[in-house]
């Protein structure tokens, strides 16, 4: 259930949305209950190679990345949803000081420190429910260089270019001293990518879709479902999957007595996934001060995790 704040700030960024041209609106609005439930299945497919690739490399390379990280060390995870990836990590991490969830969904995040908690009695778990690429302040204090971050998931991708130095910037700060291990999604072949954007049983056409349907049972969008399609594809130039919700004929949405007008072809841009070559990311990450470290990759060179070293 939406506060009153924020289902003001959705339906300004709708209309926003939907009056400039070209139209966008961003990914954040993917994530009520129902495409938070969907992107989890997307997980889970055939075709989304890379929640289990990650999940194998730290399963994998665990006791490699821990030792970047050092004793005694304050954990801290942005964006941290299921916590199942932390897992490996505190699995090999020498008497860390603290483990610090950051989400911003507080239900959910409780929750899942609740789940953790069983299975790490003598972990200090102090979540933080906080929109982490905003100004927030940590639970816990900490001897200077002892924090890391850990930011898996490749939702990096998922930020535009200004988005992704405003949170490197943030981090360098906040884990000055220490160190940042962060899951990217590699080029790869663009058929691989089409295929994991495009899966067979439609879940990832339902989750795009599911944002008008957001809409419609949030703040009363008046749209025919089936005047939308789901499309995604590799922009090879700008080496980024873009999402769309394609219009399939000319139609009129109505929001908040606003009419927009929709010309066959046109689209709402919801979201881009780009993807990074590690030598590009780690140009990215010294430009906000991060050196750069050990980097562990699957053998089809599909996903990394790059250890960034904090100024
Ligand atoms: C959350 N994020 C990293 C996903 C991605 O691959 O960019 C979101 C997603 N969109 C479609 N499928 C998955």
């Amino acid at each position: 259930m939406l506060t009153l704040g924020a289902r003001t700030a959705f339906a300004a960024d709708l209309h926003s949305a939907l009056s400039q041209r070209p139209r966008s609106i961003s990914p954040k609005y993917f994530y009520d209950e129902i495409g938070s439930g969907l992107f989890e299945q997307i997980c889970e497919l055939p075709e989304y190679y890379p929640t289990r690739t990650e999940l194998a490399l730290l399963n994998r390379h665990g006791a490699e990345m821990a030792e970047c990280m050092g004793p005694g060390a304050q954990l801290i995870e942005y964006g941290a949803g299921a916590l199942r990836k932390v897992r490996p990590l505190l699995d090999h991490l020498v008497r860390p000081q603290a483990f610090v969830p950051v989400d911003i969904s507080g239900p959910h995040l409780l929750a899942a420190c609740a789940a953790l908690a069983r299975d790490y009695p003598h972990l200090h778990i102090a979540p933080l429910v906080a929109d982490f690429t905003q100004a927030h302040e940590l639970p816990t204090r900490t001897a200077p260089g002892r924090r890391v971050g850990f930011f898996p998931g490749s939702s990096i991708g998922n930020f535009a270019p200004a988005e992704v130095q405003s949170f490197l910037g943030m981090a360098a700060q906040e884990l000055r001293g220490g160190g940042l291990l962060i899951g990217i999604d590699l080029i790869k072949d663009p058929a691989v990518l089409h295929a994991a954007y495009n899966d067979a049983a439609g879940v990832t056409a339902a989750f795009n879709l599911n944002l008008l349907a957001r809409a419609r049972r949030e703040l009363g969008l008046q749209f025919d479902p089936e005047g939308f399609i789901h499309s995604a594809f590799y922009n090879a130039p700008l080496q980024r999957i873009e999402m769309h919700l394609l219009s399939r004929r000319a139609q009129v949405l109505h929001l908040g007595g606003e009419a927009y007008e929709f010309a066959a072809g046109e689209t709402l841009h919801t979201e881009n996934s780009c993807k990074y070559s590690v030598a590009g990311f780690q140009t990215v990450a010294a430009r906000a001060g991060f050196a750069a470290g050990p980097v562990w990759t699957d053998e089809n060179g599909w996903f990394a995790l790059l250890w960034l070293q904090a100024p």
